[in-house]
Order: structure tokens, then sequence, then C-alpha cells
């Protein structure tokens, strides 16, 4: 076979194994992998570095705006090139729908702002804010027809939320249609009443932001979260989980039989509530929701990964400026309320994961791969195409350098957001050269891809992890109420 390119003597780490071979690429994809394959069109000595897929980033805001209207810093060019320097080939950005929209025109409109930009492969979630009739049985249909086969739900936020009628709603036609139904739980009077008290008292600190979204605020309304999808017999998947609290009910859930999944992301293993109790407004910096909480969580959180309640470990990118808008719309008066909420990740998602997980021990180098790959594939359906090292997938590959060592800056960066939480911690292993099917992307700190070079991905539908493997949850309703699908292993309606 002639190979377009050659990537010889690198130690591969695909999910589920690691060993030493070449890799052969023939129109973007991987023909071959083995070992001595004969010279490509072009060689890449890999000795001494680690390859691996790259990485899909299944939960980042890219030029959206947020749930009080304000722009993210980072548009598809620099939020996919930074994607692309951290070693992530893939992003599922989301296409948010706010109240009165029309679902088909934002698609489009995202379609748009991504076609020209992006320097990697994207997909689409879309968000949904409201859930009528008319969504319900023939945007979301369409949707997935478009290839966006999952949909984003909030329990709070004023703009966005929806009740639990709705939620109901949504979940079923996911149910129907075979979508992954991605849920943020928190409880929205909770969050609202705790706050409003603190504000009385003339506590505005960013530090406050982590008291008023107590745990509980968001283990609570996971556990309804999760009773709805019982109910309806429906998997679903928690985004952005925080600590114990919610992880003990999703992995007792779990054992029940539930098909509830999870995320969890580099801000709840790295970063913790001290972070927001910094020099004047300096804290809001980290504030994210959920907010990081305390070491105890962030065991919790190695662990729910280690042990596979959560599944899949993503950025949650949200890129809020501090200098303008974002973080301090009203400069030194701000109040932790009217802070956008979130940090940016995009970047050092994969790297501080290396660094801190595969290269301490705590996890191997293959749950590495399924947590920020494979996984995601899975998930969101993307495995026939992408997320693992083998023949036939896309030549999406990141070799590592183990041995290079960096304190990380923001200026060293590629967002926009003029800062990072992470600055000054030194990281161990970086991503080296990047390729998107087959294309060098990044290589030695340098950006070789070209500004829309990027395609959409129209995903299938997803395959989710839990079945109800361990039990089977029969929903008692579903029977009586003819519901059809998917979800419900009879033919769809
Ligand atoms: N939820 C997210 O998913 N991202 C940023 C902020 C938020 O509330
Ligand atoms: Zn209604
Ligand atoms: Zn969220
Ligand atoms: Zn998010």
């Amino acid at each position: 076979m002639s190979f377009d390119l050659t990537i010889r003597n690198g130690r591969i780490t695909t999910s589920t194994s690691t060993f030493e071979a070449d890799i052969g690429i023939v129109d973007g994809r991987i023909a071959a992998i083995g070992p001595g394959l004969e010279p490509g069109r072009q060689d890449i000595d890999a000795t001494g570095k680690w390859v691996m897929p790259g990485g899909i980033d299944s939960h980042v805001h890219i030029e959206q705006a947020s749930s009080t209207g304000v722009m993210c810093a980072d548009d598809f060019y620099s939020g996919s090139v930074s994607a692309a320097f951290g070693g992530t080939t893939t992003i599922i950005p989301f296409a948010a729908q706010h109240r009165g929209n029309k679902v088909p025109a934002v698609i489009a409109d995202y379609h748009q702002r991504a076609r020209e930009k992006a320097v990697i492969d994207y997909g689409f979630h879309l968000i949904l804010s409201e859930a009528t009739p008319e969504m319900l049985k023939e945007d979301l249909p369409r949707a997935i027809a478009d290839g966006i086969t999952s949909f984003k739900v909030y329990m709070t936020y004023d703009a966005l939320k929806i009740d639990d009628y709705h939620l109901l709603e949504v979940m079923e036609a996911a149910g129907r249609e075979g979508a992954m139904l991605m849920i943020h739980a928190e409880n929205h009077d909770v969050i609202r009443w705790v706050a409003q008290r603190l504000l009385e008292k003339g506590l505005k600190a960013p530090k406050f932001h982590g008291v008023a979204h107590d745990p509980l605020a968001e283990s609570e309304a996971s556990a309804r979260a999760i009773s709805l999808s019982r109910l309806l017999d429906v998997p679903v998947l928690l985004v952005h989980i925080s600590g114990p609290e919610a992880i003990g009910l999703i992995r007792g859930a779990q054992r029940l039989g539930s098909k509830v999944h999870a995320e969890s992301c580099p801000q709840y293993l790295f970063l913790t509530a001290e972070d927001m109790d910094r020099e004047g407004l300096e804290g809001a910096k980290f504030c994210c929701s959920p907010p990081a909480r305390d070491a105890a969580a962030q065991e919790a959180v190695w662990e729910g990964f280690l042990d596979g309640t959560l599944q899949v470990y993503s950025s949650d990118h949200a890129p809020f400026r501090f200098d303008t808008g974002g973080k301090l719309p009203k400069g030194d008066a701000t109040t932790f309320k009217e802070m956008a909420n979130g940090v940016p990740g995009i970047e050092l998602r994969l790297p501080l994961l290396f660094s801190e997980g595969v290269l301490k021990g705590r996890i191997t180098p293959e749950q590495f791969v399924q947590l920020t790959a494979t996984n995601h594939a899975r998930m969101y359906g993307l495995e026939h195409q992408k997320g693992d090292i083998a023949v036939g997938l896309d030549a999406d590959i990141v070799l590592w350098d183990p041995d290079v060592s960096r304190t990380v800056t923001w200026a060293d960066l590629h967002d926009q957001v003029g800062y990072t939480p992470y600055e000054g911690r030194v990281i161990q292993g970086w991503p080296e050269t990047v390729l998107s099917r087959g294309r060098v992307v990044v290589d030695a700190g340098r950006l070789l891809a070209e500004r829309g070079q990027g395609q959409y991905v129209a995903r299938r539908c997803p395959r989710p992890i839990l079945e109800g493997a361990m039990r089977p949850n029969p929903s008692h309703v579903s029977p009586w109420l003819g519901l059809r699908g998917k979800a419900w292993k009879n033919d769809s309606a």
C-alpha cells in the first residue's frame, strides 16, 4: 500500500492497549497500523513520542452568547486554534436557541459562524430554552437528520430554564428519536434565594458565587433529573458534575439500572472554591457553574472517572474576558450575581490530565484516551469516524512529548480570553504534533492549519455506554403511555 503519510516508531495508545508500531495514512484516514510499514510520501518520526487519538471536546462554548447576553471571547477561529494547540481535533460546541428563536434559523446561523473559520472538525449540540409542540415534532427530528444528535437543557438561569413538565417533553422526544439529552442540573430557586440573602447582607465578592451555588443545589436538581429520566427510561447525560453529592446519586442510580451518564471537567479536578477568594475581584476569573469545590470533591471526581460513574472529561470552555464586559460588566461594582459564569480550558484540558493523571499514575494512558476521546465519540454518535486509533477512522492523531515541561502562562495560549485560571502551573508532557484528517495542523508550536479547513461532522445517533446493563430499569409508565422509539427498542412511531 502506498501511504500519503506514515508516523514511525511511536508508542501508540488506543482505548484498549499500548504498543509500538507505525501508522499509515491514506486520504485522511488511518489505512494501516503495524511494525515496519513502507515509507509514505511524507514520514514523521515519532521516536520517544506517545501517539494518541486527538481529543474530542464535547462541551465548549464558542461564538455563543451567555445566559445574560454576553458574547464569548472566542470565535470559531480562535477557539478551534486553541483546541488544536492543546491536542484536541474535534469540538462539539452549542447552537443556542433563545426563546422565540426558530430552531432551523439558529442551526443555519451557527453553521455560518463556523464554516469559514474552524481549523479542526466540529459538530453542534442544540440548546433548547423552550419546548413547543412544533419544536418537539418537527425541529428536533430535522436537527437529528442534519447530524445534531444531542440537545442540552438547563434547569437554572432565568433566560434558559425549562420546568419539569417541559423537561419530560424533551426527554420523551430525545428518547423517541435516539438523541442524547445533556442536562445542566442546579436548583434555580435555591441559588436565587441564597444569593438574594447574601446580597442583602452586602456579601458581593466572587467567593459568594461558591456559597450561592451550594452542592445541594446541584445534587437536588441532579436527583430530579435522574428521577425523570428513570420515569421514562431515557438515557441522559448530566454535564459538569462537581463533587461527591451528585456523584453519589449518579452512581446509585446507575446501580439501579438507570441510564444516567455524566461529565466532569478540569476545573473540578484542578481548582477549588479557595481560588475564588482572591484580592479584589480576581476571584471572578475562577467563577463557573457549578463552582469548583474542595480537595475532597476533587478526589470524588477522580474516583468517579476511575470507576466509570463519569464517562466524559470535557473542558466546558466558557471564554469570558475579565477586562471588558464578561466577568465584570459593572467594573468594580460587579457583584458575584452579575459575572458571566464559566472558565476557559479548551487548550489545557488534555495537558492537565496528561500531566496530573497519566504521568503521575492516577489513570492509565488507555483511560486517558477513553475519557478524552473514545467515550465522547460513542456518547455523541461519532465512533464510526473518530475517537480512537484504528484502521478506517479519521487520522486525528496527537504526538505527545512526555519529556517537555512548561510553566503555564496565558500569553502562550491561543484563546482570546486574556487570562487562564491555571496561570503559573507546571505541566509535564505536551502535544508536539497534531494531525487533523491526516494533515499536520500544529507542529512544534507552529500553526500549519488554514482557516476554514475544519469540516462539519454530521453525527449519528449516540450509543449510550450504560444500557441498563447491571439491572434493567423498566419504566412503569411507558407501556401505558405508548412511548415508542429508539430508547424503548421498539419500532419508531
Ligand atoms: N453552564 C455551562 O455549561 N457552561 C458555562 C456556564 C454554565 O452555567
Ligand atoms: Zn408546553
Ligand atoms: Zn451548564
Ligand atoms: Zn457549558
